[in-house]
């Protein structure tokens, strides 16, 4: 996250030709030739793995990253530290079977399988910034639903201050966790109660209509839209209640560069770089020679700022 910097590779050199071809044709075929040319290249990568998709009324009205900008920059220390190898390395990862273990202060603990943690679900699509740390920005149509509706089955107690969130700790088939100059794994994450319960805050299992891509964080990551991109922890196997605060991974690496709250906010500047403005990616060369303005909380500041009233955010940052 702080040390590459990789020169920007044109997507259509890295996504693998014959994937690129058969979307083409997939598109081709369904709406005919002359369409292909009309539609935004967001569009043409729409496929149907979650057909009838309820619409949000919590998404962005911005138009979304082009999918292969999504699907081939990416950070995923599990899969190495450049933007470009998570989509190369984990194209093997094994994501079936899977479960996730729930504990800490809940009523129904337990090893639950995927299809048990999904089944009551209702799927949508949420179209959502996502603004990395590192002064990026993407636009992601997820598939995904709310956390809250997952976290109130298993039955929170009265301890349950914060839900801490776990990756999976796997060296055989995550090539960076081998390595001693990275981060401490498993990668964790948390929240305080009130966020992890707020509407906006999403468990995502797809994005541009069809299944999590590996690098995205298959089967299951969390999405926080007004937080820096690390909240949003990807390939998650443990989502444990606790009462006091939990460790993050970016936190223990540099706690005064990687707060808990991690909330966007351009009046609060990284210690090495300035937060004020961003740099939306995909939007081709002349958009990426300009940046754009960092909004307060990502621009969800209308319905998540009363979460942190009173607070001082150059502290609590
Ligand atoms: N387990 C795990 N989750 C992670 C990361 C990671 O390295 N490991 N990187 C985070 C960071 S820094 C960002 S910006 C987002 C990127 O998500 P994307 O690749 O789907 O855009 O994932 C977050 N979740
Ligand atoms: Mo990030």
């Amino acid at each position: 996250m702080l040390i590459q910097r990789p020169a920007d590779i044109p997507s259509s050199e890295i996504t693998p030709k014959s994937v690129y071809l058969q979307r083409r044709q997939f598109i081709q075929n369904t709406l005919g030739l002359g369409a292909l040319a009309l539609l935004p290249e967001a569009l043409q990568a729409k496929s149907s793995d979650f057909p009838r998709l309820k619409k949000s009324p919590y998404s962005t009205s911005e138009t979304p990253t082009p999918y292969d900008k999504v699907t081939n920059y990416n950070n995923f220390y599990e899969f190495g530290s450049s933007k470009s190898a998570p989509a190369l390395l984990a194209k093997y990862f094994k994501t079936t079977p899977w479960s996730v273990r729930i504990d800490g202060a809940v009523e129904k603990p337990g090893t639950y399988t995927l299809e048990d943690i999904l089944k009551p679900h209702t799927l949508e699509e949420r179209i959502y910034r996502l603004r990395c740390v590192e002064a990026w920005s993407m636009v992601i149509p997820w598939v995904g639903f709310p956390l809250a509706d997952l976290l109130k089955r298993f039955g929170p107690t009265a301890n349950a201050k914060y839900v801490a969130f776990e990756t999976l700790h796997d060296p055989e088939q995550m090539p960076g966790q081998k390595s001693r100059f990275s981060l401490d794994w498993p990668y964790v994450e948390g929240l305080r109660m009130d966020e992890a319960m707020h509407p906006l805050t999403i468990l995502a299992m797809g994005l541009y209509g069809e299944t999590l891509p590996k690098q995205n964080g298959a089967p299951l990551r969390l999405v926080v839209p007004w937080k820096y991109g690390f909240k949003s922890i990807k390939s998650i196997v443990r989502i444990h209640f606790t009462e006091t605060r939990p460790a993050t991974t970016w936190g223990r690496m540099g706690p005064d560069e990687y707060g808990f709250y991690a909330n966007v906010n351009p009046a609060v500047d990284h210690p090495r770089w300035s937060q004020k403005t961003e740099r939306k990616l995909g939007g081709g060369f002349f958009s990426s020679l300009f940046k754009q303005e960092t909004r307060f909380l990502n621009g969800y500041a209308e319905q998540v700022g009363h979460l942190y009233a009173g607070m001082d955010l150059s502290k609590a940052f």
